[in-house]
């Protein structure tokens, strides 16, 4: 959500902003480089504050944005994209919760500062959770919420003299209240005989460390002032044409032409349009289909986008090349197709989790883990519980990776958090999400929460609406909500398209017994495909375990009793799998990080990988299984081997 006025957020506690529905303005393509567009990524060191004064209001006070941090005070070395948490060997910046300030003074290319022509546009990739923009000391932007991006027209700013240089400083403050995404409240203990004078812990609701920072690069990007502002595609099939209807927004003049081609892998031309919206036809169409099912998976074909417009200084072009893949989705009571062939998830919950950077993204990490993922046999994964960086669904297009993508609607428990202050912000937290991700053929179903108190009263009118408003911004895909209440209780499972379920049995109840996995969960199922005769996911059962822990029989926390559970939950998932089950999601793909708690033996232990990424035994038996699923369930034959 972006925010135009500075200094709303300064204070912790209570956001103070009104509400309104506002249709998101402009677009949020993934800034690529082109004919027409330049990029310079401003990753590395940047020069960081934390505010530990009391009301942790210093930093405005004092006006810290409009000099040079380091006439401010102390700073330190921050590299971006990472977290600010684990870098340092300091215990109270690893716990901070207030404002934080980063700067970095850049250099701009002489032509960027000169050509009046020229778009210069700054694009911060996710910062957690609230975040105020300065370039040169003047507000430029205000974005909530940690897991998308915003970005801001800097061209007068930095075109309006004899400048080369630009200091750009981003405040970011990490306190969430009942109303954010993910919703958490500021707790002050005052009792002076067992805490100091205004001591306070964010208490949340949600199982992962609140890690924040600049989690993703932050960028300068071109384009000419008449650009191709956002593209949506959206594809059928009619027998074997392939159908791509798009659609393009075009900002800074009224008089422009548009020119679309549609290359094949090879860069052959297969269709060409002419206008701002159209379709395209592709006869004999090569589908987009996910990993395993196909010879051929994840099929891309480009779309070639020409802008051209008259202005009063000259023609003026924009390029833009957007992957495309051709695909269906769609649902029936007791199946998900995709190219109307069935499809079974077998997959993974992830986080955007590691060692020392947190959050913070990181290509070594996350070839690393499409490369795991891969070995698995796995075709899909969660993002739970935020939406993850553009690149990783990037990764998925390429590798037919299937996504359920989730909103960072976690922790949705107290009724406060269902009021309409928070309805709102969801709500628009769903248009910048599907604005971001809505042209990624990976990406098959929205999922707005996970774990709500979707028993409370007023969950039935907050998720209809959500659900009703997410389906008009995209009616292409399924909508669903991750639920772990009661079926009969469930009051927002009415409106979604699939049914997925978290169940911890013999885990968080009966522990130690799996001999009572089975019954349950095949109660589970059975309760809930009666209530609703939808398709349903398994989208989160697991176990702890330390790798290296071997007891045998199995106890809990060992490698053995990870396998064990599991084995039990895939004797029923293979039963009802036969009928209405439509895919299973372990919990969770690697160890990751939460709060201290006597329950969590740093950092939450259900991986089948380690946090560094090697597996555990578990992970041995999930491998077998998807492989083996994936033999059964191919449509077209492989040659021997591919295990
Ligand atoms: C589930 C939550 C997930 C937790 C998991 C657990 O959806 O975020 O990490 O439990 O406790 O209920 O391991």
């Amino acid at each position: 959500m972006l925010r135009g006025s500075a200094g709303a957020w300064a204070v912790l506690g209570p956001l103070l902003w009104g509400c309104g529905l506002s249709l998101l303005q402009g677009g949020m393509l993934y800034p690529r480089e082109s004919r027409s567009r330049e990029r310079k990524e401003l990753d590395g060191l940047w020069s960081f504050r934390a505010d530990f004064s009391d009301n942790r209001r210093q930093g405005f006070e004092q006006q810290w944005y409009r000099a040079p941090l380091r006439e401010s005070g102390p700073t330190l070395d921050m590299p971006v994209p990472s977290s600010f948490n684990d870098v340092g060997q300091d215990g109270q910046l690893r716990s901070f919760v207030g404002w934080v300030w980063y700067e970095r003074e850049i250099t701009l290319p002489q032509r960027w500062t000169e050509d009046l022509g020229t778009r210069v546009v700054l694009r911060i990739g996710s910062a957690h959770y609230y975040a105020i923009v300065w370039v040169n000391g003047v507000h430029v932007l205000e974005h909530e919420g940690g897991h998308l991006p915003f970005e801001a027209d800097i061209s007068k700013l930095v075109q309006s003299g004899p400048l080369s240089s630009c200091r750009i400083t981003i405040a970011i403050n990490n306190t969430l209240s009942p109303h954010t995404l993910p919703p958490g409240t500021i707790l002050y203990k005052t009792d002076p005989s067992m805490y100091p004078k205004g001591y306070f812990v964010q208490n949340t609701k949600f199982d992962f460390f609140n890690y924040a920072g600049l989690h993703r690069s932050v960028l300068l990007y071109t384009t000419p002032t008449t650009y191709i502002d956002d593209i949506t595609v959206t594809t059928d099939m009619d027998q074997d044409i392939g159908l791509v209807n798009y659609q393009m927004i075009v900002q800074g003049s009224d008089h422009f032409q548009v020119d679309v081609s549609l290359l094949d892998e090879e860069g052959k031309v297969m269709a060409k349009g002419a206008g701002a919206e159209g379709q395209l036809q592709v006869p004999s169409a090569h589908l987009w289909w996910p990993y395993l099912m196909h010879e051929h998976p994840a099929y891309l074909y480009s779309l070639e986008v020409k802008l051209t417009a008259q202005t009063a200084v000259g023609p003026v072009s924009d390029f833009y090349t957007l992957p495309v893949g051709i695909r269906t989705v769609a649902v029936t009571k007791s199946q998900f197709l995709i190219n109307g062939k069935p499809f079974y998830f077998r997959g993974v919950n992830k986080h955007e989790d590691a060692d020392i950077r947190g959050k913070g993204f990181d290509w070594p990490l996350l070839v690393k883990d499409f490369n795991l993922l891969r070995w698995l046999g796995a075709n899909a994964f969660r993002t739970s519980h935020y939406p993850y960086a553009e690149e990783v669904l990037q990764l998925c297009d390429r590798y037919g990776i299937v996504v359920i993508d989730e909103s960072p609607g976690v922790g949705i428990v107290l009724v406060e958090s269902f009021s309409n202050v928070s309805l709102q912000h969801h709500l628009e937290v769903m248009e910048e999400m599907i604005r971001r991700d809505k042209n990624h053929p990976a990406v098959v179903m929205w999922s707005l929460a996970n774990e709500p108190a979707s028993f409370l009263k007023p969950a039935g009118y907050y998720f209809k609406t959500l659900i009703a408003h997410t389906k008009a911004l995209d009616p292409s895909r399924p909508v669903t909500f991750v639920t772990n209440t009661n079926y009969e209780a469930d009051l927002g499972a009415p409106y979604v398209d699939v049914i997925c379920v978290n169940s911890y049995y013999s885990w968080y109840h009966d522990y130690g017994h799996m001999e009572v996995i089975q019954l349950q969960l095949a109660t589970q199922f059975e309760n809930w495909y009666k209530a609703y005769q939808k398709p349903m996911i398994q989208s989160e059962y697991g176990a702890d375990a330390i790798e290296g822990f071997h007891e045998d029989p199995p106890l809990m926390f060992s490698e053995e009793y990870q396998k064990g559970l599991l084995q039990q939950y895939h004797v029923v998932l293979d039963q009802k799998r036969k009928e209405y089950v439509v895919g299973e999601l372990i919990w969770n793909f690697a160890d990751f990080m939460t709060n201290q708690s006597p329950v969590r033996m740093i950092g939450n232990r259900k991986g089948i990988f380690t946090r560094q990424r090697q597996p555990k035994s578990a992970a041995f038996l999930l491998r077998e299984r998807y492989w083996k699923l994936a033999n059964e369930t191919r449509i077209y034959r492989y040659g021997r081997g591919q295990t």
